[in-house]
């Protein structure tokens, strides 16, 4: 589509681009670390929380937020920002602690993770929280949003992009492969989608429950672009999520391990939603190294 000179957007700056490669890097693991942190924190506090789903997501969500996004958070609604959606909700703590630890609202509020009346409910709310795009928690919704935030974005002849990360267990809903045909058929370029393959789901591994390989193959046969990286490398993910859309919509397969980062919680699906003791609290702390 041809656009006129009034609709011709400005450059795409992120807020990082005037630092070097290994600069806006090193920012982005120290995302990561500070988010692992808070996530604990959260979790201490609340005696609740999915904390496998969460370190598994965060080397995601920080090269997201730290250099990719085009996202301003002192104007969370801002009409060009890029849509962001995290379709797996019950990661919320490490949404909460990327976005905070960005500057979208204070970190003290991270302490408030799941009390009564808290905006940090434990999946997030749009209506609630700075930075929050969509509400989701039950799963196989974020997707199907997504989708219609990329068909919006090319109605309306906008350049935003719209991205969204889903678990791969969460892949099993039959409401993501409506979605999934729809991008396809559509070429919403726009469109990210980065699955979250650690190959462990609640209480099972994905293999185990409902076979999902050969799942690139799967969404090249629905007309995506696919790509396939190591989920917890800031370098690989920033190349591959922040480059330019083509004409039909990407998926980027992260492989990642659940519990990320703790030795003790890494790729044990019984973390999926356990409560580490203060002993366990400290050693995470000890290998997050923040
Ligand atoms: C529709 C729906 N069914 C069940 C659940 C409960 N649930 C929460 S997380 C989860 C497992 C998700 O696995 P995956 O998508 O692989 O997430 P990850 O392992 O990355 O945390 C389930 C079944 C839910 N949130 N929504």
């Amino acid at each position: 589509m041809t656009r006129s000179p009034t609709t011709v957007s400005p450059p795409r700056l992120s807020r990082l681009d005037h630092l070097s490669a290994a600069e806006r890097l090193e920012q982005s693991r120290q995302l990561s670390r500070k988010t692992r942190t808070s996530v604990l924190e959260m979790i201490q506090h609340a005696q609740l929380g999915h904390i496998g789903g969460d370190f598994s997501v965060t080397d995601i969500l920080a090269t997201l937020f730290s250099s990719v996004l085009h996202v301003r958070p002192e104007e969370p609604l801002w009409a060009e920002r890029d849509r962001f959606i995290l379709s797996k909700g019950h990661a919320a703590a490490a949404l909460y602690a990327t976005l905070a630890h960005q500057g979208f609202f204070p970190i003290e509020d991270l302490l408030t993770f799941m009390d009564p009346l808290s905006k940090l409910n434990g999946h997030p709310n749009r209506n609630k929280v700075p930075g929050v795009e969509t509400n989701t928690g039950p799963l196989g919704h974020g997707l199907p949003v997504a989708v219609g935030s990329a068909i919006g974005s090319a109605l309306k002849d906008q350049s935003w992009r719209t991205y969204v990360v889903l678990g791969d267990g969460e892949l099993q809903e039959g409401s993501n492969w409506e979605a999934i045909m729809t991008a396809g058929h559509r070429r919403l370029g726009t469109l990210t989608a980065i699955v979250d393959r650690n190959r462990l789901q609640q209480g099972a591994r994905t293999e185990d429950t409902n076979t999902l390989e050969p799942l690139a193959d799967k969404w090249r046969s629905f007309g995506w672009e696919v790509h396939e990286v190591d989920g917890h490398d800031h370098a690989a993910l920033y190349d591959v999520l922040s480059a330019e859309p083509g004409d039909r919509p990407r998926c980027v397969i992260a492989h990642t391990v659940k519990g990320k980062g703790v030795s003790f919680i890494e790729d044990r699906v019984e973390w999926h939603h356990k409560v580490p003791t203060q002993d366990q609290i400290e050693q995470a702390r000890r290998e997050i190294g923040e």
